[in-house]
């Protein structure tokens, strides 16, 4: 998500996306959408199905779940509420969760953009939310907030504890995925502060928080922070002025990241400038290019200087038939869909398409396309049995893969 070219095309697709909604209103018939996918070369035939059909969410996204044993699942709405519900396709309502839409500013790229479960939250209720205020100028807020004790469906909104914060220079660009790591460690995706093309250089400037991957240890305290520098975060004790929270930079906008269950690897979608759009395999002290290089190439003119520069492990260029912002998602470690099984599944929130990237040999990557959703994908979530679901940004709905 990007410049205002971009913005442009947003707001058509919605005013499209609306379209289709109402489309799709008018014919009670269509109630139950199920895409039948087209058959896609080394992927078995996969639909998009109306998840829950009596529900629906204002500008979803973000849809997860607690590893709790209650089976419920949550999804983030941009404005600043998340919602639950029992995870069954016959459910009738969700609840509000916690609503925090008079402390979010939202519109845009801005809102409440991200939330995480503690690794423990069946103990501890915590959970990590990551959205925009604006009190003396726009910024990124890192909260806890936590559970009622008295019912598990409702958030205490008193409960909140603030541990980060810092400025952002445009409203655009925000990053705003919170999780945590196979380590137990919170990862927080950060724009490069927006505008377009980096004009403040944050993507490689190692001294602001803009354009990275942080990590944090949120289980323990240290040296006036609400939170600790796990040991060997990259610049933890440097001289140079760095942020220790830095875990990877060259950063442009994470649109989404995940984890894999099984190998730890943390995957993500970078969303591009006039170009390309990527998907990386973050690690720790890594420097993923932007602004010296938009995916595999230099930005800007000219040559450029790519040592220890590290390239996506798969990228594609915008177009009407690919897409023009990417929307990272999951390694699929369900059971249901097993084509998919060790995959990374991922798609463009503004074309609807859906790949799979599977791993060949030497490190490289095949892409082929599982299904096209016929609306905006806003985020890829999980449930409690990890599959797959899409939020779908225009007409509100959560569809499932199966
Ligand atoms: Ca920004
Ligand atoms: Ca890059």
């Amino acid at each position: 998500m990007r410049s205002n070219r971009k913005i442009l095309l947003i707001v058509l697709f919605i005013v499209m996306g609306a379209a289709f909604f109402l489309q799709a209103q008018q014919g009670a018939k269509l109630k139950k959408e199920t895409y039948k996918a087209k058959k896609a070369a080394s992927v078995q035939s996969v639909a998009l199905k109306d998840a829950f059909p009596a529900l629906s969410f204002s500008m979803p996204i973000e849809f997860l779940s607690p590893k709790d044993g209650t089976n419920r699942n949550f999804v983030v709405a941009q404005r600043g509420k998340i919602h639950v519900f029992a995870n069954s396709p016959n459910v009738k309502e969700s609840k509000v969760f916690l609503d925090i839409e008079s402390k979010v500013t939202a519109g845009g790229e801005r809102g409440l953009l991200g939330m995480a479960f503690h690794p423990e939250f069946k103990k501890n209720g915590y959970f990590y939310l990551n959205y925009t205020r604006n009190t003396s100028g726009l910024e990124t807020v890192i909260s806890r907030f936590t559970a009622s004790k008295n019912d598990p469906n409702m958030a205490d909104p008193a409960s909140e504890v603030i541990l980060l914060t810092f400025k952002q220079p445009y409203n655009n660009h925000n990053g705003g995925k919170v999780a945590f790591g196979n380590d137990g460690f919170l990862y927080i995706g950060v724009g490069d502060g927006g505008s377009g093309g980096d004009p403040q250089k944050n993507g490689q400037n190692r001294t602001t928080l803009l354009g990275k991957i942080l990590r944090i240890d949120v289980n323990k305290t240290s040296g006036g922070l609400k939170y600790s520098i796990p040991a060997d975060n990259p610049y933890k004790g440097n001289t140079q002025g760095f942020k220790e929270e830095i875990f990877a930079y060259g950063i442009r906008n994470p649109w989404r990241f995940s984890f894999d269950k099984t190998t730890g690897d943390l995957w993500m979608g970078d969303v591009g400038q006039n170009k390309i759009e990527e998907i990386d395999i973050v690690k720790k002290g890594g420097n993923y290019g932007w602004n010296v290089m938009e995916a595999e190439d230099c930005y800007g003119s000219g040559n450029c200087n790519t040592q220890d520069l590290i390239l996506p492990v798969w990228s594609y260029r915008q177009g009407p038939q690919t897409g023009n912002s990417v929307t990272g998602g999951h390694v699929y470690r369900g059971k249901s869909l097993k084509s998919l099984k060790g995959k990374y599944i991922y798609g463009d929130y503004v074309t609807g398409n859906i790949w799979a990237l599977t791993p060949s040999s030497g490190g490289k990557y095949s892409n082929a396309l599982v299904i096209k959703h016929k609306g905006m994908i806003s985020s890829f979530g999980e449930d409690a049995n990890n599959e797959l679901y899409v939020c779908s940004y225009g007409d509100g709905k959560i569809y499932k893969l199966e």
